[in-house]
């Protein structure tokens, strides 16, 4: 199989949901369910932070989001952990600076995967690219709270550098975008938004998930 062409990259992008256990309000499988009924687009299995799940807790986690996805016929990234990736089938792989390269990534999981790296500048995205990255995330855009080792904010800054530097990879701006900061993000030139709380803490969840989709239409 090939890998994902740009433009399907970009609207897989459009709502980007990102989560684990520790972020969710409901269980995890219900806050899943909701979005996906809400209508994201990609969805991210992100166990970390304190009193994350580990070992065949983990695995049955991701088993159950995994097969919430299929249903929904949403693809499935898993952040970080390769073997993990492998264990789920998952759809792609989600490296921040600090794990594998995506050359690695891509040489163990095969073209067809979606891999995606977090940058934060040009050097760092370009280095991305010639690595085979599909997508970039670009963060963190405004404060957030779901990640303790955040780089410094950025606003739509690097965003916007990479775009005038002629960089047209499909790439998504994350960290603390809400329903009313997102439209900002895009007009900087990402082609999608990704995020954790705003959609994992919100009040009715797949509400939230559908506005963030008309945002983005
Ligand atoms: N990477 C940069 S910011 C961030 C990650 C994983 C957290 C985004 O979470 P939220 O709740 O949408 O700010
Ligand atoms: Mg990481």
């Amino acid at each position: 199989m090939k890998r994902i062409n740009s433009v399907d990259m970009r609207k897989l992008l459009k709502v980007y949901f990102i989560m684990g256990s520790v972020n969710c309000r409901l269980s995890p499988a219900e806050t899943l369910s909701a979005a996906a009924d809400g209508g994201i687009t990609l969805f991210q299995f992100r166990e970390k932070g304190p009193g994350a799940l580990t070992g065949a807790a983990l695995l049955e986690l991701g088993q159950q989001l995994r097969a919430i996805c299929r249903a929904h016929r949403i693809p499935f990234i898993v952040n970080d952990d390769l073997e993990l990736a492998v264990a789920l089938d998952a759809d792609g792989v989600h490296a921040g600076q600090d794990d594998l390269p995506a050359r690695t990534i891509r040489q163990r999981l095969g073209e067809h995967k979606i891999i995606g790296v977090s940058a934060h500048n040009l050097a760092e995205a370009q280095q991305a690219i010639a690595d085979g990255a599909d997508y970039l995330g670009i963060g963190p855009v405004y404060p957030t709270s779901s990640k303790d080792d955040a780089e410094a904010v950025q606003g739509t800054a690097v965003i916007e550098e990479l775009r005038r530097s002629g960089l047209n990879i499909p790439l998504v701006g994350i960290g603390g975008i809400t329903l009313d900061n997102a439209l900002p993000v895009l007009r900087a030139g990402a082609d999608g938004i990704s995020v954790i709380s705003a959609i994992a803490g919100a009040e009715d969840i797949r509400e939230t998930a559908r506005k963030f989709g008309w945002i983005n239409d």
